[in-house]
């Protein structure tokens, strides 16, 4: 039988240590994200120094070392563990005979073969390019030229032999414009739902966490609404890049929105963070945060602190937040434990899920207050209205018109003041 399965391309790891404490945390991101982009990784070397040498990153012994190492292993790309200028990058290629991929780029691709919306599809295009931009070198065509194209089919890909400075720069332009436009269309969407002032809960977290797999479990018990489909889950780095909305409706008529979105990982390129702004804007909106962290991570805390970095990045500092330790069923802890605001879990238990809904449930709805509304027999509409937004205890309906008792958030107080009694 012939075996026409591709092989994975051979892939050798290097990264300068300047004392870091992280170091090994991050090489070993750097090992997932390697495998997350389909290369088989056969080696690793590390060099410790006070500082990167300028113009190649590594120092020339370490290179010399690596290149006999690596191609001893047939190995055909290098990935550094940080972003390289692009001196550096066209002087380790030259020095190793190998290709050079810095962790950046190694991120973007990895994206770029996840996006599956028009929306994420421009932001990955857009960072990419603008990754590319200050990198396009025009004396040095024929490494250009090999530089195109996917991880995979480099050299058979886009060349960037024909995309000078101009072209890119007049295509981020146009992709600038596209994605306003796809934005706009999701900003109207927002605006719908922070109008009907129903709280907002964002799930954020590490890749891989099981932020997907939580919602999935709220949405299995609490809607039963049309439209309340599931979300992607996948054992895999970046499995969803796109933000999901859904509404959830608690049993008792108190109803939030909830949002999944991109995971998050340490050293995540600028530009990335830049263009997937609008995709993480569901996240700046939110009354509540649920960071979602996986409690098996050996590098467990360092994920919490990269989630904290990225969301300081876009912008986040007060929001409330709810951390919740997921995947309790893979230790030997009992779960599912509430601890202040932290929680342990496990997404796929629906015990465990109904005691996460509690405690968003205190979070959202704790300052609800117990009124009595009187509501004109003719205003029916305002009737429907606190039927639908408030949790109704007792309805009565006498000559002066309709008594209610409800438990209303300080928001619907206010919103329905004029009625309350
Ligand atoms: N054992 C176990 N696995 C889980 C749990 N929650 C999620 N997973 C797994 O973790 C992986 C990542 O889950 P996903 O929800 O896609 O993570 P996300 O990247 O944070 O959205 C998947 O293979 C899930 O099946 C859990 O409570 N227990
Ligand atoms: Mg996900």
């Amino acid at each position: 039988m012939i075996n026409n399965i591709p092989q994975p391309i051979k892939a050798f790891l290097a990264g300068v240590n300047l004392n870091d404490p992280n170091f090994d945390y991050y090489m070993t991101e750097l090992t997932n994200l390697a495998t997350a982009a389909n290369l088989d990784v056969v080696g690793q070397a590390r060099q410790n120094a006070t500082q990167v040498v300028t113009s190649t990153y590594l120092g020339i012994g370490k290179i010399n070392e690596i290149k006999n190492i690596a191609h001893g292993l047939k190995a055909q790309v290098l990935i550094l563990n940080d972003e390289l200028s692009p001196m550096q990058i066209r002087n380790l290629e030259k020095l190793t005979k190998l290709r050079v991929i810095d962790r950046t780029e190694l991120i973007l691709e990895i994206f770029a073969s996840r996006a599956r919306t028009k929306q994420a599809q421009l932001q990955v295009k857009l960072a990419k390019l603008q990754y590319e931009l200050p990198r396009l070198h025009p004396s040095e065509n024929n490494l250009d030229q090999q530089r195109g194209g996917s991880l995979a089919n480099r050299g058979a890909g886009e060349s960037k032999l024909e995309l000078n400075r101009r072209t890119i720069g007049k295509q981020i332009a146009a992709i600038k414009h596209e994605l306003e436009h796809v934005t706009k269309q999701e900003a109207i969407k927002a605006k719908r739902r922070n109008q009907n002032q129903i709280p907002k809960v964002a799930l954020v977290g590490y890749t891989n966490a099981g932020k997907s797999t939580t919602m999935n479990g709220l949405l299995t018990k609490f809607s039963q609404e049309n439209g309340a489909k599931q979300v992607f889950v996948k054992n895999m780095l970046f499995a969803t890049l796109d933000t999901s909305v859904r509404r959830i409706k608690l049993n008792n008529n108190f109803s939030f929105i909830l949002s999944d979105t991109v995971g998050f990982i340490s050293k995540l390129p600028h530009n990335l963070i830049e263009s997937f702004k609008a995709t993480l804007q569901e996240v700046k909106d939110a009354d509540l945060l649920i960071n979602v962290v996986d409690a098996t991570d050996p590098n467990m805390l360092q994920t919490i602190h990269t989630t904290q970095a990225v969301l300081a990045e876009i912008g986040i500092k007060d929001t409330p937040m709810i951390t919740a330790y997921n995947k309790a069923d893979k230790t030997e802890r009992d779960y599912p434990q509430i601890e202040g605001d932290n929680l342990l879990y496990a997404a796929t238990s629906q015990a465990s899920i109904t005691v996460l809904a509690q405690l968003i449930t205190q979070h959202l709805f704790a300052a609800s207050q117990k009124v009595e509304l009187l509501i004109p027999l003719t205003a029916g509409k305002i009737l429907s209205q606190l039927h639908e937004q408030t949790q109704i205890i007792d309805e009565e309906y006498q000559s002066d018109g309709v008594h209610l008792y409800a438990r209303l958030t300080p928001d619907k107080s206010l919103q329905f003041k004029k009625y309350i009694i």
